[in-house]
């Protein structure tokens, strides 16, 4: 699988760049009838339309139940005026959920099946030429319904034409629509289309002072290429003060750092507390026509290379050589309104909360999020594991060749998109597969087998909530990550039995796997902010306190950092940060998993003081 252009869209002197989010018109179709009424070729979409905010998701906007719980396909419509000042224009969507028809002046433009994930089209051939303004439509059909080979799957129950049910394998609300940003940017015709960076090498002198790095990397150039043999590049690294550091004019090559600053999650060894931002340079490359040298046909920054290695030994994860530990709070895109909708005031909270924590690391569960978390992250130094939307697989998938080439072109997609990030450190390919099922076996050695090739020097793993004994496929992958709730959904009420059932746990993992460093990618307990009990009752505040402390003691025991020679514990990650939607239960009161440290207003309960000064303490640990 090739997968070109999922550069992030960026301004430079020679790229514009016009957003195109606003209001949008919108209808639901729930006849299903849009595609053959041509709706995507009309002036208008049939009434009755509203106005819908582009980026959300549609489900939340309105007073109206029938949208917000809809199953199937929606519309949206924009009209523009465009001016051509550019010879190649671009319509990228940053994610659409589930699956995308886009038509350009009722024209069939681009499809694209999975959420989360941007898709682009170079639009110019749909737009007059000759014109030098024009009026631009666009039409998009967006289908929510999950499949059993859609990621993540889903299972539609029709009982009755007015009674259908779309069963899913996980808790958060399926939201939907065009839920990240639509952006039009131009090129010129030779373009940068690709740009890869990595750390190869970091030399280190008996202080543990980098002395000099190795960086390789690569640059595709799209577009005609009639003029191929003159297109010359310049491959520029500056640091984050803007001097040119070294500079190179082969596409693919390598570039040797002296004394470089390295980049590094907050929190390691007192070198980079969570208040200090990271470092961060930025590589320059400029495209240009040798038949005429002034001619510069394209520039593409990339403004977040951190400098870092990763590697893995059978106890440890080491970051630039030294022993990492992961601490923070997983969380999911989800607010109140705008459902999975982007937006940056949420998106800026999220990391000021991070910061006031003293979070370092968290997981993009359970879906790869929007660039703009991946920026924030590289500057704040917050490691991230980047997941894919495969949750809740079970046997169905496992014996589905339709599911591994979706799950392959997924995992292509987020790698292409988020590898130039520094605070990926790791790639989650899964979240709770039913992977003691004997199928998973051969699913997870074909899925394991394919992420290597790409996986851009970051170690894979999935999460895991079968036994120790057994799961048949994390053998192939490089880490064990847990999830475990322990005094929640078993052991009820019984906190008293967590340091003993956590500790037990431990160590069957470590006994089964001891070549792979263990981490604990989930547990939590629902808590209803406000509601009190001493002693301590489930869903109460003192309850989620106790209930995390109980885990820590276990995870001090085995700590890779506080046990140096023994441990083998390199993290632990909460549920969650927030709480956040669900589908409706008796399990869920108001329609929200209630496991987070923060309420979905963003407002701390009592646990995340706890958290706080725990997380303080964590970063001194030499
Ligand atoms: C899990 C899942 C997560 C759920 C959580 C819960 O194990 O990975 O998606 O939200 O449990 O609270 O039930």
């Amino acid at each position: 699988v090739t997968i070109h252009g999922l550069l992030y869209p960026e301004e430079s002197e020679t790229r514009q760049i016009r957003s195109l989010d606003g209001l949008w018109e919108f209808r639901l179709d729930e006849a299903g009838v849009g595609k053959t009424e041509q709706w995507f070729a009309k002036p208008h979409l049939p009434s009755p339309t509203i106005l819908m905010p582009v980026p959300a998701s549609y489900n939340d906007i309105t007073q109206n139940i029938t949208i917000h719980q809809h199953i199937g396909m929606v519309w949206y419509a924009c009209d523009f005026f465009f001016h051509n000042t550019a010879p190649r224009w671009v319509l990228r969507f940053q994610a659409a959920h589930y699956e995308a028809n886009v038509w350009v002046n009722g024209q069939s433009a681009v499809d694209h099946s999975g959420g989360h994930l941007p898709f682009e089209v170079d639009i110019t051939r749909f737009i007059s030429s000759s014109a030098s303004y024009s009026r631009v439509r666009i039409v998009v059909a967006v289908n929510n319904t999950l499949t059993s080979t859609t990621l993540p799957p889903g299972y539609l129950h029709i009982y009755n034409p007015t009674y259908r049910v779309l069963e899913t394998p996980f808790d958060f609300f399926n939201y939907a629509g065009i839920d990240r940003s639509v952006i039009l940017y131009s090129t010129s015709n030779n373009y940068i289309q690709d740009i890869t960076i990595d750390t190869d090498s970091i030399d280190f002198d008996s202080q543990h002072v980098a002395t000099s790095a190795v960086l390789s990397y690569s640059v595709t150039i799209g577009g005609t290429t009639h003029q191929a043999n003159t297109l010359r590049l310049i491959i520029e690294l500056f640091d984050a003060q803007g001097i040119l550091v070294v500079n190179n004019t082969d596409s693919q090559s390598r570039l040797i750092v002296n004394k470089p600053n390295l980049w590094e999650p907050c929190g390691m060894n007192h070198t980079h507390p969570c208040t200090e931002e990271s470092y961060l340079y930025t590589l320059k490359v400029t495209l240009y026509d040798d038949a005429s040298p002034m001619n510069i046909l394209d520039i593409y920054r990339i403004p977040h290379v951190g400098i870092r290695t990763i590697r893995l030994t059978d106890s440890k994860f080491l970051v630039n050589e030294r022993p990492f530990y992961f601490h923070g709070a997983n969380a999911h895109e989800d607010s109140d309104i705008r459902g999975k909708g982007f937006d940056r005031v949420i998106l800026a909270k999220h990391f000021n909360l991070y910061g006031w924590l003293h979070g370092n690391a968290f997981r993009t569960s359970h879906y790869p999020y929007a660039d703009e978390f991946y920026a924030m992250a590289n500057r704040f130094g917050i490691a991230i594991i980047g997941e894919t939307p495969a949750v809740g697989l079970k046997k169905d998938q496992f014996v589905s060749q339709a599911t591994l080439d979706h799950h392959k072109q997924v995992v292509t997609e987020m790698i292409s998109r988020d590898r130039n990030h520094p605070s990926v450190l790791m790639w989650s390919l899964a979240n709770e597969p039913e992977s003691g099922d004997p199928e998973a076996k051969g699913y997870f050695s074909a899925l394991a087998d394919f992420t290597r090739l790409l996986a851009a020097g970051r170690p894979i793993t999935y999460v895991i909530s079968a036994t120790y004994d057994s799961d048949q496929g994390i053998q192939f992958f490089d880490m064990i990550c847990i999830n475990r709730y322990f005094a929640w959904y078993s052991q009820a009420g019984r906190l008293d039995q967590i340091p003993s059932l956590v500790s037990e746990e431990l160590a069957n993992w470590r006994h089964r796997f001891p070549n792979k460093p263990i981490l604990m990618s989930e547990y939590g307990a629902d808590t209803v902010s406000g509601l009190h009990n001493d002693p301590p009752l489930m869903f109460t505040e003192e309850y989620q306190k106790d209930f995390l402390s109980g885990y820590h003691g276990s995870f001090d025991n085995v700590s890779s950092i506080v046990h140096p020679n023994t441990g083998y514990f390199v993290g632990e990650l909460v549920w969650n940060m927030f709480d956040f939607a669900t589908d409706q239960s008796i399990t869920r009161v108001g329609g929200l998993n209630r496991k987070g440290l923060f309420t979905r207003q963003r407002q701390p309960k009592a646990a995340a003081f706890v958290m706080k000064k725990r997380y303080q303490e964590l970063e001194f640990i030499p």
